[in-house]
């Protein structure tokens, strides 16, 4: 298909400045200066930058976060992982997704609150922390990825000797500019605790079924362990050795659905010697190193990445990750907001 060349449209500057001036005193703004800047040609523009955060850079910056501020004062101890494309103080990755650092330290509790915006853990390092969602304790330890979705109660704890930090996935810009986000906080929930629903939930394929009463839940399933989810990308990777992308979705396990209406997360492994061509898709996405070192190219922008870092990159890009290990697999998971991409009907795959 041929494109029709745009047709170039009046500026700011043609217009006289008394009647710009009349225009801003009724709250009134001329389209036509501004047209190609809100609808640009066949591509949006994306103002996140591919941008990614060493978490050697991070830490000591965290750790300093530890001295300075203690827990009474910062209710969450969290660095945010803000896109410069953003500004730095719009504290998003990306349109849907907000990244944070938290640091718990030994004895600390982070108190409970519950919010609008849906928030998932990914623990990065350290061991002996748990999160509190509604009630349900769940050990955090490295790799495992922790839901707690909008409007469930939660806090975090630390019974161990070393500092726990994880990062934090929230859809809390979508909230925002919906002027949906708020904060309530907490009620000691722990007199009412919830089976774990990762035991629950411990074999793909079965579901508890008490007398055949089956669980109406929007998310039975809360903590993810990491051992588990590495173990079925290795058992995925070997059933089908010529698959083109050794990835498992995180999913609903009564339904299959996306764990939230908004984020869509997965765990992918590039195996030894790897290079995955990702096609162009209209969400935004974000990837977080689990084990292993490598580089990625996004839009032509390349960048080495290793364990515990995380790296974005905006929608409409085409994404190269290639394992730098030609005998060991790497390990990340990714985050997208292509579940808001295909409820509003947007979702595109190119090429
Ligand atoms: O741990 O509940 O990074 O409420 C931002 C807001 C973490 C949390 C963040 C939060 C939390």
């Amino acid at each position: 298909m041929s494109l029709a060349p745009l047709r170039a449209l009046g500026t700011m500057e043609e217009l006289p400045k008394d009647y710009l001036d009349n225009l801003f005193a009724t709250n009134l703004y001329p389209l036509w200066p501004s047209l190609r800047a809100v609808l640009p040609p066949h591509k949006p523009t994306a103002k996140t930058l591919p941008t990614l955060w060493e978490y050697q850079d991070v830490r000591p910056l965290l750790m300093k976060a530890g001295e300075l501020t203690p827990m009474e004062k910062a209710e969450r101890r969290v660095l945010v992982l803000s896109n410069p494309g953003h500004g730095l103080a719009n504290m998003q990755a990306t349109p849907v997704m907000y990244l944070g650092l938290q640091l718990i330290m030994p004895g600390e509790l982070a108190p409970n609150h519950r919010h609008t915006p849906n928030a998932v853990r990914i623990i990065v390092e350290g061991e002996g922390a748990f999160t509190g969602v509604n009630g349900e304790r769940c050990p955090m330890e490295r790799g495992d990825l922790i839901l707690t979705p909008s409007g469930r109660w939660h806090e975090h704890g630390h019974d161990g000797k070393s500092p726990v930090t994880w990062l934090d996935v929230l859809d809390l810009p979508l909230i925002l500019g919906l002027e949906a986000s708020y904060l309530e906080e907490g009620h000691d929930v722990k007199s009412a605790p919830l089976p774990a629903s990762t035991s629950q939930y411990s074999a793909a394929g079965l579901a508890p079924a008490p007398l055949f009463e089956r669980v109406q839940n929007t998310h039975p399933l809360i903590r993810f362990p990491w051992a588990r989810t590495k173990a079925g990308l290795q058992q995925l990777a070997a059933a089908d050795p010529g698959i083109k992308a050794v990835q498992m979705a995180y999913v609903n396990p009564e339904n299959g659905a996306d764990c939230f209406p908004t984020i869509s997360f997965s765990a992918i492994m590039l195996r030894p010697g790897e290079t995955l061509n990702i096609p162009e898709r209209s969400p935004a996405a974000v990837f977080h190193i689990v084990e292993g070192s490598g580089s990625v190219e996004i839009r032509g922008q390349k960048f080495d990445w290793k364990e515990a870092d995380t790296f974005c990159s905006p929608g409409f890009s085409t994404i190269s990750l290639k394992n730098a290990s030609a005998t060991a697999p790497a390990y990340m998971i990714v985050a997208d907001e292509s579940p808001v991409h295909k409820k509003l009907g947007l979702y595109e795959v190119r090429n």
